[in-house]
């Protein structure tokens, strides 16, 4: 197949996942062409069935506000035709379903192009269930060919705010091989001296994902004596926040905030424990990366987590915000070297045998056929 790809290519989940999505289907001998606005980040090279297509976007005095949207949706349909492009495939709704859809009914007198979105979390949760963006959002999801959501949980959040459930779950994964254990790696050592133990976080630093707590959890283990150190990768409007709490708790030397990295996988295969405190997570990609690092998982109930999460299992699961709890299950783990280690064989067991990438891509591939099958018997 021809397929087209839009994601967001510097920021979240969506972009990481659309990326490596392509970069999959074009291992499967698919032909995949990126189109958005910069090269996506977790797409380190273009190969012979990789392309990218950036979007170009004139800029205008009159313009408040640059319409990147229809330069997408130009560009899409730009594209479809050069590249005789089966299908799009969009991630995050907004405003990428809607440009794909203005995309397709501009060159409907030439070909008909399937646009087909999947739904990743805050474009349903927050964003698309604000009034501002709600209707045409909801528009987006009745005109495209066909709907993915990553979770059992992100279906259900939008068939309740925008009573629509024309849905196929499927969820987000992670290639096996790229994401292991590697303890004896020397970034543990450049991370943790001999003895100390690693709490590792990754996230956009938005509010959303609570990361001050993960600074509140490191004080409150340190001062019941663990020997622990916390890292921080990623980098966003919370970062600050964070700092100054560290100072505050007098944990500053034990916190290293690391910046955006493109190796997270580096990270996670030397951490001891994941910390994902988020008030909301429709999935929790960042949680899965680690369990198939053999990393158990201190996370909130929320949203999709508790689908890739097993309390008790593979991590420990708290309501959001309460810092005690996750504390005390740092603790748990941290001092029962045992369990932690079954924890942590469970989780990647659990990650690769069912969110591994030979599992999930053929279910993409199955809802593409699905989708153009269905165009061609209505045509
Ligand atoms: O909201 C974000 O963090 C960004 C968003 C995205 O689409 O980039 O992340 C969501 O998608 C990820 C990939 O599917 C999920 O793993 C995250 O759980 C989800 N974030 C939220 O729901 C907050």
């Amino acid at each position: 197949m021809n397929i087209g790809i839009t994601v967001y290519p510097t920021y979240g989940g969506s972009g990481i996942v659309g990326s490596e999505l392509g970069s999959e289907l074009a291992e499967r001998g698919h032909n995949v062409h990126f189109i958005s606005s910069t090269l996506p980040t977790r797409l380190t090279e273009l190969g012979e069935r990789i392309h990218f297509h950036e979007v170009e976007m004139m800029t205008y005095p009159l313009f408040e506000h640059q319409p990147y949207s229809l330069a997408l949706a130009t560009k899409m349909a730009t594209v479809a035709r050069a590249e005789n492009l089966d299908l799009l495939h969009v991630h995050y709704a907004i405003p990428h379903s809607i440009s794909a859809i203005l995309a397709r009914e501009s060159i409907k007198s030439k070909r008909y192009l399937p646009v087909i979105t999947t739904l990743h979390g805050t474009d349903i949760t927050l964003v698309g269930a604000d009034r501002s963006y709600l209707p045409i959002t909801k528009y987006g999801l009745q005109q495209s060919d066909g709907v993915t959501a990553v979770s059992k949980f992100l279906k259900k959040a939008t068939i309740e705010t925008f009573d629509y459930d024309e849905i196929e779950v499927i969820p987000n994964f992670i290639c096996a091989h790229s994401y292991k254990r590697d303890l004896d790696s020397p970034l543990r050592a450049e991370l943790a001296g001999d003895g100390e133990n690693l709490l590792v976080h990754v996230s956009n630093f938005r509010d959303v994902k609570r990361p001050v707590d993960c600074v509140e959890i490191l004080a409150k283990v340190r001062n019941k004596g663990a020997n622990a150190r916390l890292v921080m990768v990623g980098d966003g409007p919370q970062r600050s926040a964070c700092e100054y709490r560290a100072e505050q708790l007098g944990v500053k030397q034990y916190t290293h905030f690391a910046g955006k990295k493109a190796n997270i996988s580096d990270y996670l295969a030397v951490a001891d424990i994941f910390l994902l405190p988020s008030e909301l997570e429709s999935f929790g990609l960042a949680a899965l990366e680690a369990l198939a690092c053999e990393v158990p998982v201190i996370a909130s109930r929320v949203g999709g987590i508790p689908e890739v999460v097993t309390d008790n299992e593979t991590g420990f699961l708290s309501n959001f915000g309460d810092v005690d709890k996750m504390s005390e299950d740092v603790l748990k783990l941290l001092g029962d070297e045992e369990m932690r280690v079954r924890f942590g064989r469970a989780g990647r067991e659990s990650a690769v045998t069912r969110y591994s990438a030979t599992e999930i891509i053929p279910q993409y591939i199955s809802f593409y056929e699905k989708v153009l099958g269905a165009k061609s018997a209505n045509a």
